[in-house]
């Protein structure tokens, strides 16, 4: 088929992802795992034009060009390699993520990207093989192909750095916007920076090994206090090896801190639910669905009502049956 469209969402790791071993495998340097969420999704379209003299991107109906049309192509050159042809295509790409909201994701977009490649470029990819494919595009999207809780083997080369499926307790997520401007560092770049500058790198990269190990066997036994516990103190560990960085970067704000230690309070108060963000000042806590209103509640006082969202354990990235495809972006035909 020529015209194929996939839908994936974001994760959030709950250990998480933070250095590479190699840029252009993208290797990371430790596994990771994490929860794919129902929300915010990406839906995208890919459609083989015979003819084209290079790949068209449109995002949310705006036709792309330069380093975001740069990273898709080479994406799909990996694609059309393994599949023996060079025909170029159309990607239309849609986010649900509110604008500006800062929960768009690069997860979602190359995990949908993908699956809808591999299969308009007409290879039969299995769940591994695509959670490789993915990871190509973005480390993070290796993840998204999964539903639920995933680990990501870091691996030793291609064919062993690949995510999968861990069975874990019913949780979800309650998340606060709290800035949602784009971030001063991009989290590729201020990787390198980490591995480059920070004294503490060595010491992040067994601890998260260690972490890591915990976290599967607290999943595996439905132990949620401890699940929660390593998901807050790893998330913690990341920002301060970031914060170690020269020159030091730091992703969370007042605001930030301010929703962690509300968080803390509301385990005094007998709620479950622990704190994590990622390369950027939003704070997700993790909850178990009963304690999730009233984490919603004490957040919203916090960031006001509107920036908060309560989502729950999502699918991972999977082909849409033939039907609506993202349309084209306004004032453009499908070849342009
Ligand atoms: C994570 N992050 O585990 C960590 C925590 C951000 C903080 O994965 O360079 O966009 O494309 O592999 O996947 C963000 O990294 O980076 C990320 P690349 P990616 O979710």
């Amino acid at each position: 088929m020529s015209t194929v469209t996939a839908r994936a969402h974001p994760n959030i790791a709950l250990i998480k992802y933070w250095g590479k071993r190699d840029e252009d495998l993208i290797l990371p340097v430790a596994g990771s795992l994490s929860l794919t969420l129902d929300a915010f999704a990406t839906t995208t379209t890919v459609e083989r034009v015979a003819g084209l003299d290079r790949d068209r991107l449109e995002l949310d109906g705006q036709v792309r060009s330069g380093e975001q049309l740069d990273r898709v192509s080479a994406f799909l050159d990996l694609v059309r390699s393994q599949a023996g042809t060079s025909e170029r295509a159309v990607v239309r790409s849609v986010n649900e993520a509110p604008t500006g909201a800062g929960l768009a994701s690069s997860a979602a977009g190359f995990a949908a990207l993908a699956v809808a490649a591999s299969a308009a470029y007409g290879l039969d990819l299995d769940a591994r093989a695509l959670s490789r494919l993915a990871r190509r595009g973005s480390g993070s999207a290796a993840r998204s192909l999964v539903d639920g809780v995933a680990v990501w083997h870091a691996g030793t080369d291609d064919g062993s750095s690949y995510a999968e499926p861990v069975p874990a307790p019913p949780m979800g997520m309650v998340i606060a916007t709290v800035d949602a401007g784009p971030k001063a560092v991009s989290s590729r770049e201020a990787m390198r920076r980490t591995a480059s500058t920070s004294p503490y790198f060595a010491a992040w990269v067994s601890s998260t090994e260690d972490y890591l190990e915990r976290m599967v066997a607290a999943c595996r036994a439905g132990d949620f206090t401890t699940i929660g516990e390593l998901t807050e103190a790893h998330a913690l560990r990341m920002h301060a090896l970031i914060a170690s960085t020269e020159p030091p970067i730091r992703y969370l704000r007042p605001r930030s801190v301010e929703v962690f230690d509300a968080v803390a309070e509301l385990r005094e108060d007998g709620v479950g639910a622990w704190a994590t963000a990622d390369a950027g000042p939003n704070v997700a806590v993790l909850v178990q669905p009963h304690d999730a209103a009233a984490t919603a509640a004490r957040l919203s006082g916090i960031v006001g009502e509107a920036q908060v969202r309560t989502v729950g354990a999502g699918p991972g990235a999977h082909l849409l049956p033939e039907g609506p495809a993202v349309p084209p972006a306004p004032g453009t035909g499908p070849t342009g």
